[in-house]
């Protein structure tokens, strides 16, 4: 194909973005080892700063073990998701800018197809690596400081590659006619939907490289991997990729299903299965940055009628258990003594905003309508938070947290500070909770636009403090 017909695609993905916009809106962690993720005793990492990074830190990872990795002075904080979602929505503007064609695929990551009439791009305009970094440029004016990487490529696997190639704030432009010089040369475990387990399984036949899948003939690889997976793994070592960028309408709903092997008639057995569902829903969330109110149980019996079951939660969630919950209690009005062939979890009400941003006067009445959360009970009582309130040193960055939902303690519904959230004092102004505990919350008081700022220690219930907005990174308009 002559290049000029080529697409000319571009995959653009936000460098550490969520610990990048904590870094952003809290000058004291800029340069200092920053995770995010869940910091309860099962919690895992969302990201890790790259400073925290050099420590081994790494996503998915449970908390506990970054904890142990990186030094005194690492800043564990919950997520702030309506931050990261005002963050995301300026840089997909600025893609939108330049082509109608962009699929965001992630809260961080899009494609977009610069592929002239709809773009202003093609493989023969003159120097597109200077067109990329204005972009990053304009993207990093105007979010306050985020980076992002760019691949440009013909295809949106290659640019996908491209993009990670030379992270952070790097562009990595793949020529058409380059693409196997570029590919050839990865092992095969880079490529996405080369999982764990097929990796191990090429190489057990000696395939590390993508050069090494390439030498293999489609014949013995579909004897391997089966007529679809062979032959998708054949194209993908030909660098051969024609899927479009689709401009996706925002998802509606997020649902799995799974048909079992013979019909399930064990409740335990189809409650074990809902778990793992409601694991992978809140993944799939949590990377998406939204929060579902809508709980749907779908369950098809051996007959093959099917049932669905809805219920709408009072608040919006991501947490897996309580997604969990909410389909046991659907599940539980369904006949399934003679056995079902398939269950279906799904959630829908998508929004950007979770319970945890619900004010505690809103929070208040789902006491009396849901369960709380198996692990409400008395706070627990950080021993080392003894030195939060002069801890204004560096070195003692270690916010520590009481919990991630709201509290009832003996009926009384406790906001539960949560480490890393937005906050408006009355007096001393806007912060970040940055610990509490033993009946106190340190804040720190500074924000996108201030310096460095200092740390006071509040009652928990002190009336002059209140939850608040992510604060303004942008310059008020003059
Ligand atoms: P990624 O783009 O995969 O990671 P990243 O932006 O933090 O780092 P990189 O510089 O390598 O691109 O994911 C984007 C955000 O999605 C990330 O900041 C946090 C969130 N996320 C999760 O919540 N859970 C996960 O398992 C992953 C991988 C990401
Ligand atoms: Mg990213």
């Amino acid at each position: 194909m002559a290049s000029e017909e080529r697409r000319c695609i571009m995959h653009l993905d936000l460098d550490a973005f969520f610990a990048a916009v904590e870094q952003r809106d809290k000058p004291s962690l800029r340069g200092r080892p920053v995770i995010v993720g869940g910091l309860g005793g099962r919690g895992v990492v969302a990201t890790a700063s790259y400073e925290a990074r050099r420590f081994g830190a790494r996503s998915a990872m449970p908390t506990i073990e970054a904890r142990r990795r990186c030094p005194a002075g690492t800043a564990f904080l919950s997520g702030r998701y309506a931050a990261y979602r005002a963050s995301s929505e300026v840089v997909m503007g600025l893609l939108r800018e330049r082509s109608p064609l962009v699929e965001q695929v992630s809260v961080d990551e899009a494609y977009v197809d610069l592929t002239p009439p709809a773009g202003p791009l093609g493989w023969d305009d003159g120097d597109l690596e200077r067109w990329c970094g204005g972009l990053l440029t304009e993207i990093t004016e105007a979010t306050g400081g985020l980076t992002a990487s760019i691949g440009l490529a013909p295809s949106k696997m290659m640019a996908k590659l491209a993009s990670e190639m030379n992270k952070p704030a790097g562009v990595t432009v793949v020529r058409p006619g380059h693409e196997l010089a570029v590919l050839h040369a990865l092992s095969v475990r880079a490529i996405p939907g080369i999982g764990p387990a097929t990796g191990a399984r090429l190489h057990s036949f000696g395939v590390d490289t993508v050069a090494d899948l390439a030498r293999m003939s489609e014949a013995d690889l579909v004897s391997i991997f089966g007529t679809a997976q062979g032959a998708a793994l054949h194209r993908l070592a030909r660098a051969e990729d024609d899927r479009p960028v689709v401009v996706e309408r925002e998802a509606k709903s997020i649902s799995v299903e799974e048909t079992f092997e013979s019909d399930v008639v064990d409740r335990g057995e189809l409650e074990t299965e809902l778990g793992r569902m409601s694991q992978g829903l809140a993944r799939r969330l949590e990377k998406a940055g939204v929060f579902a109110r809508t709980i749907t149980v779908k369950a098809r019996q051996h007959d093959f009628t099917t049932q669905t079951r809805s219920g709408t939660l009072p608040f919006a969630t991501g947490d897996p258990g309580v997604i969990l919950r909410e389909g046991r209690r659907l599940l539980r009005s369904v006949d399934v003594t003679s056995g079902l062939r398939l269950l279906g979890l799904g959630v829908a009400g998508l929004t950007a905003h979770a319970q945890e941003e619900l004010t505690l006067d809103t929070a208040y009445p789902l006491l009396g309508q849901i369960e709380l959360p198996d692990a409400v009970g008395l706070p627990e009582i950080d021993d080392d938070l003894q030195g939060a309130g002069s801890g204004d040193e560096p070195g003692s960055i270690d916010a520590t947290e009481v919990g991630e939902e709201p509290r009832a303690v003996a009926g009384r519904l406790l906001p539960g500070w949560r480490t890393g959230q937005d906050v408006l004092h009355d007096e001393h102004g806007a912060g970040w909770v940055w610990g509490s505990g033993r009946g106190v919350v340190t804040v720190r008081f500074e924000g996108p636009r201030t310096a460095a700022g200092p740390v006071r220690t509040f009652a928990h219930d002190d009336p002059a403090l209140h939850p608040a907005d992510p604060p303004e990174w942008r310059d008020p308009p003059s």
